[in-house]
């Protein structure tokens, strides 16, 4: 038997981005050349993406680790890292992406559609992308993000138009080794199907997929059996068909009750109530079987079902049956909204990227003021601590989103801690306000005055609404980064 998993626990971590460089250039007689330091390539996506060809989860059963590869850092002579390279998993079709706690971030239905599980870090810039009109070497580059880690669950609901379902050895997978090109194992004792089998029918010009589950008994919604685990692959059927055996010897069992039966557990199991059903009753080459099949046939039908007679040894009745299972299923996709033609791509919910919030804590008595947020979170990971030029940057940034001014407003207050990022992720440290020294000092730090020369006033009003311009420009155009 081959291994059918349709239930894995995945852990993906996307690629680091690479450091960017700082770096200056060095050229005989120009002994101050100008930074030339590249950026860091980013770090690769892992996607998970609908490859019809696969029927199952069994590869991440054996392997739930995967990891996409980093990022290469830049270099001098404005030579860009590598951008590091995503890594394409193949589900089958029908795969649901769910997080720890159960919640449905992804339902992968039609070849080629894909979901990002995990986002690769992006690059840190060199310090040739740094440097200003004020900041003309920066002696500092930005750190690569690290990529993002993610603990999925990966479940599959077969994608199927017709679903068979009944009792153990009613002869369903019979049926489908017949009416398609599938081979399912077929056998005289219970509980033969471990498993769904898939098939293709073709009935004139429509083409249908037919699957089946595990024989259903009494109880099985208690677990018995095999319980009622793999109806979930019938979830996304558009018809039900009861396969009733006309045959059985077992003497406390007949088609009318078996289907009661059968309907129950199918209504435990919930949520497939609206399906339209058919009844299939097999095994009529039996002679029994036959005079049981038209004895029950007028009940059936009163009840409302389409009745169809059908032996899957002696193919008798199959061309109608698969005829009339095609009209069902033409109906369904008629009343369905049309299906993208195009690829679908399903990104994580972006994250809200314009604010961040000042919240006052207490630690150990002393005020702590935890700044929280996407843009202050990157930007401190951004940030190479061993280098003070680069904190300098970092403060600038926060400063112009206006971190400080929010601190001020919350009570912060010189000396007292000031905490970046969640808790157990946190960058601490002391706060020093520069705000006080007036919106001149905004965005100068980092300056390099090997590079100022004297300038007359005028010019320097407008040097100085130059800077304010840029120091603007400067910080959108890193966000789209
Ligand atoms: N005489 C006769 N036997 C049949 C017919 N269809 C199936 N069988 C037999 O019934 C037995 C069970 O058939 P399966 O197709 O494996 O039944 P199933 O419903 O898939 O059973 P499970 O997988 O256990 O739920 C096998 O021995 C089949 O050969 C039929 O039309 N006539
Ligand atoms: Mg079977």
């Amino acid at each position: 038997m081959t291994t059918f998993v349709d239930r894995v626990e995945l852990h993906v971590a996307a690629g680091s981005g690479g450091h960017g460089c700082a770096s200056v250039h060095r050229e005989k007689f120009k002994p101050l050349g100008g930074p030339d330091g590249g950026n860091g390539g980013r770090g690769g996506d892992v996607t998970l993406t609908v490859d019809q060809s696969i029927t199952t989860l069994l590869e991440y059963h054996h392997s739930p680790h995967r990891k996409a590869t980093n990022g290469k850092p830049g270099e001098g002579g404005n030579r860009s890292g590598k951008d590091g390279q995503d890594l394409v998993l193949p589900v089958p079709d029908g795969t649901v992406v769910l997080d720890k706690a159960g919640n449905v971030l992804a339902d992968l239905v039609g070849q080629g559609t894909s979901y990002v599980a995990a986002q690769g870090g992006r690059g840190g810039l060199g310090n040739a992308a740094l440097a200003s009109a004020r900041r003309k070497a920066p002696g500092f580059a930005l750190l690569g993000e690290p990529g993002s880690l993610q603990d999925i669950v990966l479940e599959l609901k077969t994608v199927a138009d017709v679903a068979l379902v009944g009792y153990p050895s009613a002869g369903k997978s019979s049926l489908i080794s017949v009416l398609s090109a599938a081979k399912p194992k077929i056998a005289d004792y219970p509980f033969t199907t471990l498993v769904p089998n898939l098939g293709v029918v073709t009935a004139g010009s429509t083409v249908y997929t037919i699957a089946d589950v595990p024989g259903l008994i009494p109880g099985a919604s208690q677990g018995k059996g095999l319980g009622l685990e793999f109806l979930r692959h019938v979830e996304r059927c558009s018809v039900l068909v009861h396969v009733l055996d006309t045959a059985t010897l077992e003497s406390d069992r007949d088609p009318v009750s078996d289907l009661d039966i059968i309907e129950a557990e199918l209504r435990e199991y919930g949520g497939l109530d609206n399906r339209p059903r058919i009844v299939v009753l097999n095994k009529i080459d039996v002679p029994d079987g036959k005079d049981l099949a038209e004895m029950v046939r007028p009940d059936l039908e009163a009840r409302g079902y389409r009745v169809f007679e059908v032996s899957a040894v002696a193919h008798i009745g199959l061309k109608e049956l698969s005829f009339a299972l095609a009209e069902l299923v033409g109906n369904a996709r008629a009343a369905k909204p049309k299906e993208e033609a195009t690829r679908i791509v399903i990104r994580p919910k972006a994250v809200d990227d314009a604010g961040f919030t000042v919240t006052r804590e207490e630690a150990g008595g002393e005020p702590l003021f935890r700044v929280r947020g996407e843009k202050p979170e990157r930007w401190v990971r951004q940030t190479d601590f061993n280098n003070d030029e680069a904190v300098g940057y970092l403060a600038d940034r926060l400063n112009r989103l206006g971190v400080e001014e929010e601190l001020v407003k919350a009570g912060a207050r010189s000396g007292d801690g000031v905490a970046i990022g969640p808790e157990d992720n946190a960058v601490v440290f002391d706060w020093e306000p520069t705000l006080t020294a007036g919106a001149e000092m905004l965005g100068r730090r980092g300056e390099d005055h090997r590079f100022e020369a004297p300038r007359p006033a005028a010019q320097r009003r407008r040097d100085r609404d130059a800077e304010r311009d840029e120091a603007l420009r400067e910080y959108d155009d890193f966000e789209p980064f």
